[in-house]
């Protein structure tokens, strides 16, 4: 399998030998992590790369296994990461305590390497359906696209992270230009071609790793794009649309042209303490709005106004 398809354990243990131990009976399968003490192993939890797995050690000096593994399951940045608790503790009661704090397996030491490599497999194989599953939910299933939902939830982090750092954000809205006389003249299905062509030319524009394209509904694209001012934005826009009109999708009812056209609303703007974020969303519309009847096949700016709220 290829490396970066690897799954990845985090293990957390206090004991540099037990660390070895554990570490050589994975490292040929899977990649490993390493943390010595709790705040490490919740640093690495919440960090970007997540691990997909944890193994935990009860008894640690500072903040022990039982908290660590209360701490992963309040965050919802981390609560999904399955924690499996290696302990020398044999108690049923600490087994117990273990898997009522959210961990979904309790492995006493002495391990038995060939038997928790076993579970540990089990484990991140049911991981990576449970991912896929999630993953599957935020996709649109015609376009391949991102749907509303995952556009929402992102809207509302980078809105959050554009404040924080005092950053312009940006959302493009853009909607197909009569495409209810274009699925009239070719048919629904041929409709459905022309709406995953569009959906990838509107996305090859968007090129950062931030940026997200989205199917918001019916024949109507959202754009987010992060740190991104209203020249920008009405730059990439109208690459967007200019690249859908070279698509040379022909459009015989289209009043406007001989192509499938799109037209599209932008709104660039910092966020502030106390406003609203779907006032960007309001604006982006409006001006979509303002570019259909300005003829189509055009973007529009809205301006958030200095001192609305
Ligand atoms: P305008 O230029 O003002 O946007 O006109 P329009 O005809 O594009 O706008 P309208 O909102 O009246 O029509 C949208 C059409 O998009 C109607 C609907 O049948 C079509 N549509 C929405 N979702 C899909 C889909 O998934 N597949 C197909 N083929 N058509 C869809
Ligand atoms: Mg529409
Ligand atoms: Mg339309």
């Amino acid at each position: 399998m290829h490396e970066k398809n690897k799954q990845t354990i985090l293990i957390v243990d206090d004991s540099r030998v037990s660390v070895r131990t554990l570490a050589s009976i994975f490292k040929d399968e899977w990649q490993i992590k390493i943390a010595l003490d709790g705040h490490e192993a919740i640093r690495i939890a919440e960090s970007e790369q997540q691990p997909d797995i944890i193994l935990l050690d009860v008894m640690m000096p500072g903040m022990d296994g039982y908290e660590i593994c209360a701490r992963l399951k309040e965050s919802t940045l981390t609560r999904d990461i399955p924690v499996i608790f290696i302990t020398s503790r044999e108690e049923s009661e600490d087994e117990e305590r273990g898997l009522q704090l959210g961990a979904i397996d309790y492995v006493i030491k002495p391990v038995h390497p060939a038997i928790i490599k076993a579970r540990v497999r089990n484990h991140l194989e049911l991981k990576r359906l449970r991912d896929r599953l999630k993953e599957q939910t935020l996709v649109d299933g015609l376009t391949g696209l991102a749907n509303r939902r995952r556009f929402d939830g992102q809207l509302n982090a980078e809105w959050h992270r554009a404040q924080r750092y005092g950053k312009a954000l940006t959302v493009l809205m853009m909607d197909i230009d009569f495409f209810k006389k274009y699925n009239d003249s070719y048919g629904h299905l041929v409709g459905d071609d022309c709406l995953k062509a569009v959906a990838e030319a509107v996305r090859m524009q968007a090129r950062r790793s931030p940026d997200l394209v989205a199917r918001w509904g019916g024949e109507e694209f959202s754009c987010l794009l992060p740190d991104t001012d209203s020249a920008q934005a009405l730059a990439i826009g109208d690459q967007m649309r200019a690249s859908v009109e070279a698509l040379h999708i022909p459009h015989k009812a289209s009043e406007i042209s001989n192509w499938v056209t799109i037209s599209l609303g932008a709104v660039s703007h910092i966020p502030k303490a106390g406003q609203d974020v779907q006032k960007l969303i309001q604006l982006a519309d409006q001006a979509l709005y303002q570019a259909k009847h300005a003829g189509r096949n055009r973007i529009v700016a809205s301006e958030w106004g200095q001192h609305d709220s």
